[in-house]
Protein backbone atom coordinates (compact mmCIF):
# COMPACT_ATOMS: atom_id res chain seq x y z
CA UNK A 1 0.00 0.00 0.00
CA UNK A 2 1.46 3.55 -0.81
CA UNK A 3 1.75 5.48 2.07
CA UNK A 4 1.55 8.79 -0.09
CA UNK A 5 0.49 11.18 3.61
CA UNK A 6 3.05 10.70 6.24
CA UNK A 7 2.49 12.32 9.63
CA UNK A 8 5.56 13.37 11.33
CA UNK A 9 5.28 13.80 15.06
CA UNK A 10 7.79 16.49 16.74
CA UNK A 11 9.01 17.33 13.59
CA UNK A 12 10.62 20.39 14.72
CA UNK A 13 12.82 18.30 16.94
CA UNK A 14 16.76 17.77 15.85
CA UNK A 15 15.70 14.47 13.85
CA UNK A 16 12.77 16.06 11.93
CA UNK A 17 14.39 19.08 10.99
CA UNK A 18 17.14 16.81 9.66
CA UNK A 19 14.56 14.32 8.07
CA UNK A 20 12.42 16.31 6.09
CA UNK A 21 14.44 17.09 3.41
CA UNK A 22 15.36 13.49 3.23
CA UNK A 23 11.95 12.61 2.94
CA UNK A 24 9.99 14.38 0.72
CA UNK A 25 8.92 12.98 -2.58
CA UNK A 26 6.92 14.60 -5.29
CA UNK A 27 3.74 12.17 -4.17
CA UNK A 28 4.09 12.50 -0.94
CA UNK A 29 2.89 14.76 1.40
CA UNK A 30 4.79 15.43 4.77
CA UNK A 31 2.05 16.52 7.89
CA UNK A 32 4.01 18.48 10.04
CA UNK A 33 3.07 18.39 13.72
CA UNK A 34 5.06 20.09 16.78
CA UNK A 35 4.22 22.55 19.58
CA UNK A 36 6.96 24.71 18.01
CA UNK A 37 5.95 26.75 14.88
CA UNK A 38 7.53 25.26 11.62
CA UNK A 39 7.78 27.92 9.11
CA UNK A 40 10.29 27.11 6.67
CA UNK A 41 7.62 25.03 5.00
CA UNK A 42 8.31 23.65 1.21
CA UNK A 43 4.75 24.22 -0.16
CA UNK A 44 4.50 21.51 -2.43
CA UNK A 45 5.14 18.69 -0.45
CA UNK A 46 4.75 19.67 3.42
CA UNK A 47 1.81 20.86 5.65
CA UNK A 48 1.66 22.09 9.49
CA UNK A 49 -0.40 21.80 11.97
CA UNK A 50 0.82 23.52 15.28
CA UNK A 51 0.10 21.34 18.50
CA UNK A 52 0.95 18.90 21.33
CA UNK A 53 0.71 15.05 21.79
CA UNK A 54 -0.77 15.84 25.27
CA UNK A 55 -3.39 17.92 23.65
CA UNK A 56 -5.94 14.68 22.05
CA UNK A 57 -7.94 17.30 19.93
CA UNK A 58 -5.12 18.28 18.02
CA UNK A 59 -3.73 14.84 18.00
CA UNK A 60 -7.04 13.83 16.00
CA UNK A 61 -6.67 16.91 13.28
CA UNK A 62 -2.66 15.76 13.06
CA UNK A 63 -3.78 12.12 12.17
CA UNK A 64 -7.29 12.62 10.61
CA UNK A 65 -6.41 11.72 6.57
CA UNK A 66 -2.68 10.10 6.67
CA UNK A 67 -1.98 6.91 5.82
CA UNK A 68 0.75 6.61 8.04
CA UNK A 69 2.39 8.31 11.49
CA UNK A 70 6.00 8.50 12.02
CA UNK A 71 5.95 9.43 15.47
CA UNK A 72 8.82 11.33 16.48
CA UNK A 73 7.61 13.33 19.20
CA UNK A 74 8.03 13.59 22.92
CA UNK A 75 11.16 13.64 25.30
CA UNK A 76 14.26 12.85 23.86
CA UNK A 77 16.28 12.30 26.87
CA UNK A 78 16.04 12.55 30.69
CA UNK A 79 13.50 14.36 32.38
CA UNK A 80 10.91 14.12 35.83
CA UNK A 81 8.67 11.27 35.74
CA UNK A 82 5.40 13.88 35.81
CA UNK A 83 6.51 14.68 32.29
CA UNK A 84 8.09 11.36 30.99
CA UNK A 85 4.63 9.77 31.76
CA UNK A 86 2.56 12.84 30.41
CA UNK A 87 4.72 13.59 27.24
CA UNK A 88 6.07 10.15 26.14
CA UNK A 89 3.82 7.87 27.38
CA UNK A 90 0.28 9.01 27.87
CA UNK A 91 0.74 11.25 24.60
CA UNK A 92 2.04 7.70 22.29
CA UNK A 93 -1.18 6.46 23.80
CA UNK A 94 -2.88 9.09 22.55
CA UNK A 95 -1.12 8.96 18.50
CA UNK A 96 -2.11 5.36 18.31
CA UNK A 97 -5.46 6.12 19.77
CA UNK A 98 -6.33 8.43 16.84
CA UNK A 99 -4.32 5.65 14.77
CA UNK A 100 -7.21 3.39 15.27
CA UNK A 101 -10.38 6.31 15.26
CA UNK A 102 -8.56 7.42 11.87
CA UNK A 103 -7.74 4.16 10.49
CA UNK A 104 -4.37 4.68 9.88
CA UNK A 105 -2.57 1.57 9.41
CA UNK A 106 1.01 1.85 10.06
CA UNK A 107 2.69 3.83 12.90
CA UNK A 108 7.20 3.91 12.72
CA UNK A 109 7.76 4.90 16.29
CA UNK A 110 11.12 6.30 17.47
CA UNK A 111 12.16 4.10 20.44
CA UNK A 112 16.00 4.79 22.02
CA UNK A 113 19.14 2.34 22.65
CA UNK A 114 18.08 3.58 26.29
CA UNK A 115 15.13 1.18 26.54
CA UNK A 116 18.02 -1.37 26.51
CA UNK A 117 21.03 0.52 27.99
CA UNK A 118 21.84 -2.14 30.70
CA UNK A 119 23.01 -4.30 28.06
CA UNK A 120 26.48 -5.05 27.66
CA UNK A 121 28.89 -6.09 25.05
CA UNK A 122 30.34 -8.75 27.83
CA UNK A 123 26.51 -10.12 27.73
CA UNK A 124 26.68 -10.64 23.85
CA UNK A 125 29.15 -12.83 24.20
CA UNK A 126 30.82 -12.50 21.36
CA UNK A 127 27.53 -11.82 18.82
CA UNK A 128 25.47 -8.90 17.50
CA UNK A 129 23.59 -8.25 20.49
CA UNK A 130 19.68 -8.44 18.62
CA UNK A 131 17.30 -5.57 17.74
CA UNK A 132 14.64 -7.00 19.93
CA UNK A 133 16.37 -8.23 22.85
CA UNK A 134 14.20 -7.85 25.72
CA UNK A 135 14.05 -4.38 27.80
CA UNK A 136 16.75 -2.94 30.21
CA UNK A 137 16.07 0.26 30.48
CA UNK A 138 18.59 2.71 31.91
CA UNK A 139 16.14 5.66 33.28
CA UNK A 140 12.56 6.90 33.38
CA UNK A 141 13.18 8.32 29.52
CA UNK A 142 14.11 5.04 28.51
CA UNK A 143 11.61 3.05 30.62
CA UNK A 144 8.90 5.16 28.55
CA UNK A 145 11.11 4.45 25.51
CA UNK A 146 10.44 0.21 26.36
CA UNK A 147 6.80 1.45 27.53
CA UNK A 148 6.39 3.10 23.58
CA UNK A 149 6.90 -0.28 22.35
CA UNK A 150 5.01 -2.27 24.44
CA UNK A 151 2.05 0.28 23.61
CA UNK A 152 3.21 -0.65 19.88
CA UNK A 153 2.81 -4.22 20.53
CA UNK A 154 -0.46 -4.23 22.07
CA UNK A 155 -1.99 -2.05 19.39
CA UNK A 156 -0.65 -4.42 16.79
CA UNK A 157 -2.12 -7.14 18.26
CA UNK A 158 -5.77 -5.54 19.00
CA UNK A 159 -6.04 -4.07 16.49
CA UNK A 160 -3.63 -5.07 13.44
CA UNK A 161 -1.94 -1.71 12.74
CA UNK A 162 1.85 -2.24 11.39
CA UNK A 163 4.11 -1.40 13.98
CA UNK A 164 7.88 -0.60 13.43
CA UNK A 165 9.86 -0.01 16.77
CA UNK A 166 13.22 1.90 16.02
CA UNK A 167 15.87 1.71 18.56
CA UNK A 168 17.82 4.61 17.42
CA UNK A 169 21.48 4.54 18.59
CA UNK A 170 22.96 8.15 17.88
CA UNK A 171 21.14 10.20 15.02
CA UNK A 172 23.34 13.25 13.96
CA UNK A 173 25.25 14.68 11.39
CA UNK A 174 28.36 12.88 12.64
CA UNK A 175 28.54 10.64 15.89
CA UNK A 176 27.89 12.97 19.40
CA UNK A 177 31.58 11.31 20.89
CA UNK A 178 33.41 8.16 21.10
CA UNK A 179 30.80 6.07 22.09
CA UNK A 180 29.17 7.02 18.61
CA UNK A 181 31.65 5.06 16.82
CA UNK A 182 29.34 2.41 17.36
CA UNK A 183 25.77 3.94 17.78
CA UNK A 184 25.93 6.44 15.28
CA UNK A 185 23.14 6.65 12.53
CA UNK A 186 23.90 8.97 9.58
CA UNK A 187 21.22 11.13 8.35
CA UNK A 188 21.19 9.16 4.86
CA UNK A 189 20.96 6.02 6.66
CA UNK A 190 18.16 7.46 9.32
CA UNK A 191 15.87 8.06 6.26
CA UNK A 192 16.74 4.45 4.65
CA UNK A 193 15.44 2.99 7.93
CA UNK A 194 12.26 4.69 7.82
CA UNK A 195 11.78 4.07 4.38
CA UNK A 196 12.15 0.63 4.90
CA UNK A 197 10.05 0.96 7.77
CA UNK A 198 6.93 2.54 5.25
CA UNK A 199 7.59 -0.21 3.00
CA UNK A 200 5.72 -3.56 2.57
CA UNK A 201 8.55 -5.32 3.81
CA UNK A 202 7.38 -4.34 7.09
CA UNK A 203 4.10 -4.94 7.52
CA UNK A 204 3.49 -6.55 11.33
CA UNK A 205 5.55 -5.76 14.20
CA UNK A 206 9.17 -5.51 14.24
CA UNK A 207 11.94 -3.53 16.83
CA UNK A 208 14.85 -3.08 15.18
CA UNK A 209 18.52 -1.49 15.84
CA UNK A 210 18.57 1.88 14.36
CA UNK A 211 22.10 2.76 13.58
CA UNK A 212 24.48 2.85 10.32
CA UNK A 213 26.82 0.25 9.27
CA UNK A 214 29.34 1.07 11.78
CA UNK A 215 32.97 -1.31 11.67
CA UNK A 216 32.58 -0.91 15.62
CA UNK A 217 29.03 -1.65 15.83
CA UNK A 218 27.85 -4.67 17.98
CA UNK A 219 24.22 -4.41 17.77
CA UNK A 220 22.67 -6.63 14.97
CA UNK A 221 22.24 -5.48 11.89
CA UNK A 222 20.01 -8.65 11.10
CA UNK A 223 16.75 -7.48 12.42
CA UNK A 224 16.76 -4.43 10.13
CA UNK A 225 17.75 -6.51 6.89
CA UNK A 226 14.37 -8.39 7.64
CA UNK A 227 12.40 -5.18 7.08
CA UNK A 228 14.56 -3.96 3.95
CA UNK A 229 17.11 -2.01 5.35
CA UNK A 230 20.35 -1.89 4.01
CA UNK A 231 22.79 0.87 5.82
CA UNK A 232 25.39 2.15 4.20
CA UNK A 233 27.72 4.44 5.67
CA UNK A 234 30.19 4.14 8.56
CA UNK A 235 31.45 5.96 11.53
CA UNK A 236 34.90 4.94 10.49
CA UNK A 237 35.20 8.05 8.77
CA UNK A 238 35.48 9.97 12.39
CA UNK A 239 37.56 7.01 14.34
CA UNK A 240 40.94 9.04 14.39
CA UNK A 241 38.90 12.87 15.91
CA UNK A 242 37.01 11.35 18.55
CA UNK A 243 40.37 8.18 19.32
CA UNK A 244 42.43 11.00 20.12
CA UNK A 245 41.56 11.36 23.69
CA UNK A 246 39.71 7.61 24.17
CA UNK A 247 41.11 4.41 23.87
CA UNK A 248 38.63 1.67 21.83
CA UNK A 249 38.28 -0.72 25.26
CA UNK A 250 35.12 -2.78 26.41
CA UNK A 251 36.12 -2.28 30.02
CA UNK A 252 35.46 1.21 29.52
CA UNK A 253 31.80 1.53 30.91
CA UNK A 254 30.86 3.96 28.39
CA UNK A 255 31.74 1.78 25.75
CA UNK A 256 30.60 -1.53 27.62
CA UNK A 257 26.91 -0.20 27.97
CA UNK A 258 24.28 0.15 25.17
CA UNK A 259 23.23 3.73 26.99
CA UNK A 260 26.60 4.80 27.48
CA UNK A 261 26.91 7.51 30.02
CA UNK A 262 22.91 7.51 30.58
CA UNK A 263 23.10 4.36 33.22
CA UNK A 264 25.02 6.84 35.66
CA UNK A 265 23.17 9.91 34.92
CA UNK A 266 20.31 10.67 38.03
CA UNK A 267 16.84 8.89 37.74
CA UNK A 268 14.53 11.96 36.71
CA UNK A 269 17.02 14.72 36.33
CA UNK A 270 16.41 16.97 32.72
CA UNK A 271 19.67 16.50 31.34
C1 LIG B 1 18.78 9.14 22.60
O1 LIG B 1 17.80 8.44 22.83
C2 LIG B 1 18.69 10.63 22.58
O2 LIG B 1 17.43 11.08 22.14
C3 LIG B 1 19.78 11.28 21.78
O3 LIG B 1 19.82 12.65 22.09
C4 LIG B 1 21.14 10.64 22.05
O4 LIG B 1 21.53 10.86 23.37
C5 LIG B 1 21.05 9.16 21.80
O5 LIG B 1 20.00 8.57 22.52
C6 LIG B 1 22.35 8.42 22.13
O6 LIG B 1 22.33 7.45 22.88
O7 LIG B 1 23.38 8.81 21.56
Amino acid sequence: MKMSRLLITGAAGNMGKMLRPLLRQPDRTLRLFDVARITDLDDATEQFVQGSVTDRAAVAAAVDGVDAILHLGGLSTEDSWANILSINVDGTQAIFDAAVTHGVTRVVAASSNHAVGFWTHEEAGGEPLAGDVSPRPDGFYGWSKAAVEALGRLYHDRFGIDVVNLRIGSSFEKPPNYRGLASWMSPADTARLIEASLSDSAKGFYTVWGISKNSRAWWSGAQGEAIGYHPRDDSEQFAEEFLADHEWTFSDPILQRVGGAFCDHPLGQRM
